[in-house]
């Protein structure tokens, strides 16, 4: 077997010519401390901050943060921090080293020297991707779970935070503390007016701890929103050993991802902007029309053929997009979110779409279905219950192609597949949505009753609407008595 040599500061120079890499100075100051460095961040707003170090702005390295599993940073740290990016569209597939990261600290095994990295003077900038449930909110109304056990701990002691607010919290009045100017928490998570909400949340758990915090907070320090789009499949164990057979290179943190990327910002800093506008970014003073056409025509496709498709027995979303059916339901879903969006400048909702359809079809990314499906209940509000919602607050009809993915979800949470394979179900909630399929014992109308009243998810309204209940119970059925394939067949076969 040939030598392979792990990705490293010291190996720089030996790798292929044709790969692009970082030539900055990568001991300059992290401006930028990141909560959250998964996959998603590594490809996405790591990207853009390497583009930034390597236009000759310093100031802008990123100490990153893991909230849980030292995993990450047990693959990156021996690498100096550094990875590569594979971009993959078709045939194609382009290798990018980025030096952006400087290091990840690990904060269960030492959460006060993440509270100093975040308390540093040089700090101007937080950021976050910890996934929607990463923040600890009731997903229908947004607000901060005080009964959630992170949360409960970090009110209790905000010494040796647990969970992403109380990490700000504490940051934030370590700052004030020090009578240092904050820094500006900049949220990178799906999630509608995800400055808003960080925000919310923030000023919660502070208010709990000290009432004089909470309200500098409000006072000084920014909270932009943000709408981040890359699809980032997870990248699988199989990816890594056919890298290194493939380039003789060993990178535990390498990530697989497609040409497109963006990144919407709400222009609202309370510290040193990062020039990001010079890399691509847009700065905006309204990024909500953004979010809202992102969450509700990207990922609320995603989640539909997550459901569906994975029921059906596809694997990836490049195959359930082939599978009969599935692309007249995604037009259909399209159609009934795009109805509800604002007009924003410069989004076109055709070319989106266009876009869309080219993305969902790249067979490179092999992007699991299982993958979107996870914490479904902390998505489904922001991808389709507003939709559906928004649609009968407008007084048109209940839009069947969001009732039919809805009605997935719910057999989702049954654990097996049309053919009968079980499955894990992945969600903070999959304990609340299997004792109400068993409290219904069976009678199918029962158990949509019953996930209905789950009010952390749908609240109050969309139970309580009769014609839309009754189109759900109806698609629930031919899906829990027949099959989530037949159901997508039929649904096409019908239209039009
Ligand atoms: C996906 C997203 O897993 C999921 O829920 O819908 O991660 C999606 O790939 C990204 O939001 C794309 O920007």
């Amino acid at each position: 077997m040939n030598q392979t040599t792990r990705l490293s500061a010291a190996a720089l120079g030996e790798l292929p010519a044709d790969w692009a890499r970082p030539a900055y100075d990568r001991s300059q100051p992290c401006g930028v401390v990141h909560l959250g460095t998964g996959a998603f961040h590594r490809a996405h707003q790591a990207c853009f901050f390497d583009a930034l170090l390597a236009a000759g702005h310093p100031g802008w390295m990123i100490r990153g943060a893991s909230l849980r599993s030292p995993a990450v940073a047990q693959a990156m740290n021996p690498q100096d921090g550094l990875f590569t990016v594979l971009v993959r569209e078709g045939g194609d597939e382009r290798a990018q080293v980025v030096g952006s990261v400087a290091d990840v600290l690990v904060a269960p095994d030492d959460p006060a020297a993440l509270v100093r990295a975040l308390a540093d003077p040089a700090t101007a900038l937080v950021t976050l991707t910890v996934t929607e449930k990463g923040y600890c909110l009731d997903p229908a109304t947004g607000a901060l779970r005080v009964d959630d056990p992170a949360v409960a701990a970090d009110i209790a002691n905000l010494a040796a935070p647990q969970s992403a607010p109380g990490f700000l919290v504490a940051g934030l009045a370590a700052r004030r503390a020090a009578g240092a100017a904050p820094f500006t928490v900049l949220s990178c998570d799906n999630l509608p007016e995800n400055g808003q909400r960080t925000r919310a949340a923030v000023i919660a758990l502070a208010e709990a701890v000290d009432p004089a915090l909470a309200a500098w907070i409000a006072a000084e320090v920014a909270f932009p929103s943000s709408m981040v789009d890359r699809i980032v499949p997870a990248t699988t164990p199989d990816d890594l050993d056919n890298f290194e057979s493939a380039t003789g290179w060993r990178d535990e943190a390498l990530v697989k991802t497609e040409p497109f990327t963006q990144w919407v910002v709400e222009d609202w800093f309370c510290n040193r902007r990062p020039p990001l506008d010079t890399v691509g970014v847009q700065f905006t003073r309204d990024v909500a029309g953004w979010e809202k056409a992102k969450l509700r025509l990207l990922n609320g496709a995603h989640s539909a053929i997550a459901y569906l498709g994975g029921l059906a027995g596809h694997a990836y979303v490049h195959q359930a997009m082939v599978a009969p059916g599935f692309a007249a339901l995604i037009e259909a879903l399209w159609d009934e979110a795009e109805a509800t969006l604002d007009p924003v400048d410069g989004f076109d909702p055709a070319a989106y779409r266009a876009q869309l359809r080219a993305r969902f079809a790249n067979g490179a990314l092999m992007h699991r279905t299982h993958q979107i499906a996870m914490d479904g209940s902390q998505k489904l509000p922001q991808r389709w219950l507003q939709t559906i919602l928004a649609t009968r607050a407008a007084g048109r009809p209940v839009p069947r192609a969001l009732t039919l993915a809805l009605a997935g979800w719910m057999r989702w949470q049954a654990g097996v597949s049309d053919a009968g394979v079980p499955f894990v179900v992945d969600d903070p909630l999959a304990a609340e949505t299997a004792a109400a399929l068993a409290a219904a014992e069976g009678d199918r109308a029962e158990e949509v009753r019953a996930l209905l009243a789950i009010g952390a998810i749908f609240g109050s309204e969309l139970p309580a609407d009769a014609d839309f209940v009754a189109a759900l119970t109806r698609a629930y059925i031919s899906i829990a008595d027949g099959s989530a394939g037949a159901a997508v067949r039929a649904f096409a076969g019908g239209r039009g």
